[in-house]
């Protein structure tokens, strides 16, 4: 081995640790000793250039992987998973999220492009340490006990942080590749409405209420950007954070233990989710896979049903794919940055106010045709970094000092305008008359916050008086259905999420779901659910009637955290079998997504 080649392994080395201490706290020995094995048979192997070619070899190898572990050190910021290589198939997306990839770059990752500068010096130095056979036996077979071990090890998990941990990212994205591929096949005869029955690991009540009480009305459902539940009837130095939104619950059924699922496409998925009732596959977004498919959705079945079917959303239709999969959810027509044009910019589009304006005439428009309609509004101003030009923090809350500058009090004033927007539509739709003949659902596609740095994770907890949960905090989005006729106001304690959505709106207007493949459960008529999560939190996270379940470094173990009092504990047999289940449900649901034609 020349000197180039144990320099390079050892900087690698040292940039696989670095990126695991800021990914992951608890740092596993012997998956790191996997992790710089797998690095050591890499410089190896290419040691058996010569000359030239080896020190570009080398000097290439290193410049790749710095990258990878720094991109996957911002994945991890953001989307709390490992990075796999299925994501180079959303590179072409990398320059219009621009801003958001600066926010999130750091001083601290020049580090992994330190050692570069060495290289010219390097190439002049003839050390080299000159391998006999007994000498590489002695380096191969322990660096394949560790790979071997670290390998049965990833195995044994669900949770991606964990495999992770056990193997390293490089053999992470081996991992990745094998799970795909080894997909159990779980129903012979295709999935059935009675098979999901079955397997469904959630139960309705004896009677059920509320079907049809919304026949015949006309249906929105809007989503909100990056809106979480802990803003909703909060207030901030008296003020409140959310006032508009806050009215609307309080005439609502209102769902304060609701959970986002998406996974990699954001917005976009949570579209799917909330319009066909699958899960999401986590780590590809869902727009890409079902491009070209036919999907028995949620706008098809109103549409069978006599709805005219539209949705409306300010950033261009090619973004995150949306024209193929509007196409495969069944939309009668969409309307994107074409109609809503990009005058009053915030974010990726036309700001709030205007969309919904926009999207005002168009209702206006379908009401006038005199059947019925059902409008999915996808919001966007309040989207990451939460940029508002200064004329809209005008209309945002005023925060107290010690927000200036921090992603959170940017956060809360994103949000703070997206309910000022949310209270014109309200107002809007009240004077068109169609606010009493519609059924509105609203509900935030995913989290928003972020708690990177210390600034931000003080102000956080300061808002919450006590330690913000991964999941029962940062996951938990806000859901409220307006019914005309039902305006009471009732809080839903069920817990639920995003593929609830459609079979609970179903019952509220009269849609019979016996032949239709729904992974969801009516949360109006449940009387206990469980949902699975696997993006944003690892893969085998779910969350029932009483506690959040996160997935242990094995299958057989995990811990759970009480919704109510927060208490964590070991999770017992009856929290495995759940998982169990859990995960079988959700292999259903994606055995489903790839049978389609
Ligand atoms: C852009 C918007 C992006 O159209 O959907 O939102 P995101 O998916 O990043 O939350
Ligand atoms: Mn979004």
């Amino acid at each position: 081995m020349n000197f180039i080649a144990i320099f390079t392994f050892l900087a690698l080395s040292l940039k696989a640790l670095f990126a695991r201490t800021l990914m992951i706290g608890d740092i596993e020995l012997t998956g790191y000793a996997a992790e710089v094995s797998l690095l050591l048979l890499v410089i190896l192997g290419l040691s058996l250039f010569r000359g030239r070619a080896r020190t570009i070899l080398m000097f290439g190898l290193n410049l790749l992987l710095s990258f990878i572990f720094l991109s996957a050190i911002m994945y991890f910021d953001f989307y709390n998973s490992i990075i796999t290589y299925k994501s180079l198939g959303q590179a072409g997306q990398i320059g219009e999220v621009r801003d958001a990839v600066t926010a999130l770059l750091h001083w601290k990752y020049l580090l992994f492009f330190a050692d570069f500068v060495l290289y010219p010096f390097l190439s002049r130095s003839s050390f080299k340490i000159s391998l006999t056979k007994t000498a590489m036996v002695l380096m191969l077979v322990p660096a394949g006990v560790f790979i071997g071990n670290g390998a049965y090890n990833a195995s044994q998990t669900f949770s991606e942080t964990s495999q992770y941990n056990q193997i390293g990212l490089l053999g992470y994205q081996l991992v990745a590749g094998i799970s795909g591929l080894n997909a159990a096949q779980l129903a012979e005869d295709g999935i059935t409405p009675e098979l999901i029955e079955e397997k469904r690991p959630s139960a309705l009540k004896e009677t059920i209420s509320y079907t049809g009480a919304a026949k015949d009305k006309h249906l929105i459902i809007l989503q909100l950007e990056s809106v979480q539940s802990f803003l909703l009837n909060r207030k901030i130095n008296g003020v409140e954070v959310t006032p508009n939104l806050n009215k609307f619950l309080a005439e609502s059924f209102y769902f304060p233990h609701f959970y986002t699922q998406v996974g990699k496409g954001n917005t976009s998925d949570a579209e799917y989710i909330t319009n066909t009732s699958l899960y999401a596959l986590g780590d590809v977004p869902m727009s890409s896979v079902v491009t070209g498919k036919q999907i028995r959705s949620f706008p098809a079945l109103l549409g069978e049903n006599g709805y005219h079917t539209a949705t409306f959303h300010a950033n261009a239709v090619s973004f995150w794919n949306r024209q193929d999969m509007y196409a495969t959810l069944g939309f009668d027509e969409y309307y994107d940055k074409k109609y809503f044009g990009t005058q009053d910019m915030v974010s990726y589009g036309t700001s709030d106010e205007v969309f919904y304006q926009k999207s005002l005439d168009k209702l206006v428009e379908f009401d006038g045709r005199g059947s019925r309609f059902y409008a999915n509004l996808i919001a966007l101003s309040s989207h990451f970094p939460f940029d508002l030009p200064e004329e809209k923090k005008a209309m945002a809350i005023d925060l107290p000092e010690e927000y200036n500058g921090s992603i959170v009090g940017s956060y809360i004033e994103a949000v703070s305008y997206a309910d000022y927007a949310f209270g014109k539509l309200v107002e809007g739709l009240k004077e068109q008359g169609l606010y009493e003949k519609t059924v509105i659902a609203v509900y935030g596609d995913h989290q928003g916050l972020q708690t990177k740095n210390e600034a931000d994770q003080k102000l956080v907890e300061n808002l919450f008086g006590r330690e913000y949960h991964s999941v029962l905090d940062h996951l938990n989005v806000p859901l409220a259905i307006r019914v005309p006729g039902l305006e009471g106001g009732q809080t839903v304690k069920t817990t639920g999420g995003l593929v609830d959505i459609y079979p609970t709106l179903a019952n509220l207007l009269g849609l019979d779901l016996k032949k239709e493949i729904v992974f969801g459960t009516d949360l109006l008529n449940a009387k206990q659910n469980r949902i699975g999560i696997r993006f944003y939190a690892p893969t085998g996270t779910y969350v029932n009637s009483k506690y959040a379940f996160a997935p242990g470094e094995t299958k057989g173990s995990g811990q759970i955290t009480n919704i109510d009092s927060r208490n964590r504990t070991a999770a017992d047999d009856a929290a495995i079998q759940q998982l169990e289940e859990i995960m079988e449900f959700m292999s259903l649901s994606d055995e489903y997504v790839k049978s389609l034609e």
